[in-house]
């Protein structure tokens, strides 16, 4: 059931010049979290360090009573218990997920929504099976055009209420879009999704749809809210573009040390080993580039690691010399596409992958 509630509470601002963080951002960054950026050190993260975007309540599942429902525009409609999906062949993917919101907090005016800096990325090792294979066992009659994911989790978003639900067009199911049960070799926890989710290998994170319960294959577009939500647009009368694959990005692990309250950083003169991480939904990175006080130099690129659908590593020895300095570093994929100067605007602060600066005090 689909209702609209008058409730403007939920609608979507900008901040005033000036302003601070609302009580209501607060409480927000408060419920969902980052990934330190000290954890762009590793390849995986760990589980308990995944940054964590949940837009309602998380659902307490017990896996023991869960079902996946499989219908529509079906020859036979499906119910799929957990001991099922783990019977069927396993597949194991490196992921890396970031929130479409990650950067949000840099634009201005700044969209008041979930603050994030630049935290909402990570990479998981995501188990489980196809979702090509699921779909198969319910014999998807032509015709079909669309396969909508609904999650247990249910809200009021722009003032409709309705369940956590995201559509994929056919053409975008590959071989690697997964309904995965376990990251990083364990189950999922309750906050990524248990028992099951949808992995969407390249797309921003509000494809990845958590708990899921319900796939439902149809003729039509679709247009739930989250459609509605997700789109680069520049106004709400604008229909803008809606917001897919992750754009290229580069970030770099704050080198040296940090004052507990600003976060500024501090070196010590010499070698500085920087090194961070890498990309693209669009295609594979192929140029990392940093910058120390406005020029650049080439950083080196790791070996490829398994899939290309992960972050890469890359790195640069920096000679840091005593006095204030800005490092940047910027990315470019087999594509052509790299990242802006500024952040792009947008009314909801989606995919500003604009270029990331870290003030260096070295002594
Ligand atoms: N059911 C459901 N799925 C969801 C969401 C949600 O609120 N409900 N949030 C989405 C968004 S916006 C992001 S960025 C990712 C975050 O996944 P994570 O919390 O595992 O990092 O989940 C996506 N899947
Ligand atoms: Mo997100």
């Amino acid at each position: 059931m689909l209702g609209t509630i008058c409730d403007n509470r939920s609608m979507p601002r900008l901040a005033q010049p000036q302003q601070g963080i609302t009580f209501e951002e607060l409480r927000k960054a408060t419920r969902n979290r980052g990934m330190p950026l000290e954890a762009l050190e590793l390849d995986t993260t760990p589980a308990g360090l995944h940054y964590l975007l949940a837009h309602f309540d998380i659902p307490l599942i017990d896996p023991a009573d869960w079902t996946l429902r499989v219908g529509g525009n079906v020859e036979s409609p499906i119910a799929l218990t957990l001991a099922d999906l783990r019977s069927m062949p396993a597949v194991t993917l490196p992921v890396t997920m970031e929130c479409a919101g990650n950067g949000r907090t840099l634009m201005d005016p700044r969209p008041v929504d979930q603050p994030w800096g630049l935290e909402a990325v990570s990479t998981g090792e995501w188990t489980g099976v196809k979702l090509s294979s699921v779909l198969e066992l319910a014999e998807p009659q032509p015709g079909t055009s669309m396969v909508v994911f609904t999650g247990a989790d249910r809200g009021i978003q722009s003032g409709v209420e309705d369940n956590y639900r995201r559509a994929l067009p056919v053409g975008e199911i590959s071989d690697e879009v997964l309904l995965a049960y376990d990251l990083n070799g364990e189950p999922l926890q309750p906050q990524s999704g248990a028992p099951v989710r949808l992995i969407v290998p390249g797309w921003y994170g509000m494809a990845h749809v958590k708990w899921l319960v319900e796939i439902d294959l149809t003729e039509e577009s679709f247009r739930g809210i989250q459609h509605v939500y997700y789109r680069y647009k520049d106004s709400e009368a604008d229909p803008g573009e809606p917001v897919t694959r992750i754009r290229v990005r580069a970030l770099m692990a704050p080198p040296g040390i940090p004052e507990s309250f600003t976060r500024h950083r501090f070196v010590t003169a010499g070698s500085v080993s920087l090194t961070g991480r890498a990309w693209s939904g669009w295609a594979p990175i192929t140029r990392v580039e940093v910058a120390v006080d406005g020029r650049w130099h080439e950083a080196t690129l790791a070996w490829e690691r398994s899939g290309p659908w992960a972050w890469r590593k890359w790195s640069w020895e920096w000679n840091a010399e005593p006095g204030e300095h800005e490092l940047a570093c910027r990315a470019t994929d087999a594509n052509g596409n790299t990242q802006p100067d500024a952040p792009i605007w947008n009314l909801h602060g989606m995919g500003n992958n604009s270029i990331q600066r870290i003030s260096v005090t070295v002594s």
